[in-house]
């Protein structure tokens, strides 16, 4: 048999974040998991797998459970299955598993269905047998736990196997922790194809030892730092003539676009250029790092920037980020060593077990700046060593970490 499957991941329904234009984020998100089942019926799949983050929250407002409902029916309809895991988001584990079922349990049905085992439970309770020749396993996502499972792990020596997992995966994804499952690892096992969620960026399939590694990246804006990633999904076809994937991307009504500009640069100038580089018939929220040396960083017109970005029609919001250095030339460092907690943060901030240690770390980081021993000599910024140390608690904290 030769199965063609679309696999996608990170939907994350009804994202409201940034806030001010939340109705138009939750939009987007659904606009964008249409489109998907849209090609998956226009395509002819034989099944969809989503690697997880169906949902942004375990209470998205019952319109966007409705609404996504709503597009499985289509599934349902052209009898199209839809095999899922949960995500962080989804909340795979920790403290708040007990309020799982407010969100993703409402889309299961006969034709969708969501692979959920405990840590301690898979591969047992972690798979379904879409055919005969085509099992699907499924992990989810558990944190420091999941490297040890999957070296546990020994999927079936016959038919062909797919695993769904939703976390990084050294050797594919970005990775932030020493503690991640190896891709090298999973290739050793009986797998032909790995659909891996979590990572917003995605990564070029590989193939390592007759295993496929794909992870499809999101498919709208996570936040401003997801700006420059494509938003995408893979039409898979695999079978015993081996195993092919396309690369398809879902088209936006709404971007999040994040631009440097140096501190000299005028209002207007800015207005211009970000202009140029927006698309037509697409909304845009835009954020603007002002970066560079002032005398005064009072003076450094961001109210101005704002307005002038906010006149661009398509604009449907603009912020701006302060990044300024003061003092003489001889203080100024260079852009390369700088570290921004608040961009660090954003970059990995998944989950609500991590927005909880970023209070403590934001309660470290006040008490360090009140230290005049930890700053730099313009008094603005933390010194050398003072980051270096900032940087380990932080990676300590938020990936090195037990486990709730
Ligand atoms: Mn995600």
């Amino acid at each position: 048999m030769t199965y063609r499957i679309l696999h996608f991941g990170d939907t994350h329904l009804g994202r409201k974040h940034p806030s001010d234009i939340r109705k138009r984020r939750v939009e987007s998100s659904i606009k964008a998991f249409q489109h998907c089942i849209q090609k998956a019926v226009e395509e002819d799949v034989d099944l969809v797998i989503h690697a997880g983050d169906v949902f942004d929250t375990v209470y998205p407002w019952h319109t966007v459970i409705e609404a996504a409902e709503k597009r499985l029916e289509k599934l349902e309809e052209n009898g199209i299955p839809m095999y899922c895991i949960r995500g962080n988001h989804d909340r795979s584990f920790g403290q708040d598993r007990n309020m799982k079922g407010l969100a993703i349990e409402h889309l299961t049905s006969e034709y969708v269905q969501l692979i959920d085992p405990q840590a301690s439970n898979f591969p047992e309770d972690g798979y379904i047998d879409f055919n005969e020749d085509l099992r699907i396993y499924g992990l989810g996502y558990h944190a420091s736990r999941t490297p040890e499972v999957l070296r546990e792990f020994e999927p079936r020596e016959e038919g062909i196997n797919l695993l769904l997992l939703h976390d990084f995966v050294e050797g594919v994804t970005r990775s932030y922790s020493e503690n991640l499952a190896k891709a090298d690892m999973l290739a050793e096992k009986n797998l032909d194809y790995v659909a891996i969620g979590h990572d917003h960026q995605p990564n070029q399939e590989q193939r390592i030892n007759g295993t496929v590694f794909a992870a499809t990246g999101g498919t709208i804006d996570y936040d401003f730092n997801t700006t420059e990633f494509d938003k995408g999904y893979n039409i898979v076809e695999i079978g015993e003539d081996g195993l092919e994937v396309e690369k398809r991307r879902v088209p936006q009504i709404l971007e999040l676009r994040k631009e440097v500009f140096d501190v000299k640069k005028k209002p207007a100038e800015i207005r211009e250029i970000v202009k140029d580089k927006l698309e037509e018939k697409k909304d845009y929220a835009v954020k603007v790092r002002v970066s560079g040396r002032a005398e005064n960083p009072g003076e450094v017109p961001t109210q101005r920037i704002r307005e002038e970005l906010n006149s661009l029609e398509s604009v449907l919001m603009a912020d701006t980020i302060l990044d300024v250095e003061t003092g003489s030339e001889d203080r100024y460092e260079s852009g390369q060593d700088r570290f921004s907690l608040e961009q660090y943060l954003e970059m990995n901030l998944e989950e609500e077990e991590k927005r909880k240690k970023t209070r403590s770390l934001h309660t470290k980081t006040r008490s360090m700046l009140s230290n005049e021993e930890n700053l730099t000599s313009s008094g603005l910024r933390l010194e050398k060593e003072a980051r270096q140390d900032l940087r380990k608690t932080i990676e300590k904290e938020m990936f090195g970490g037990k486990e709730e």
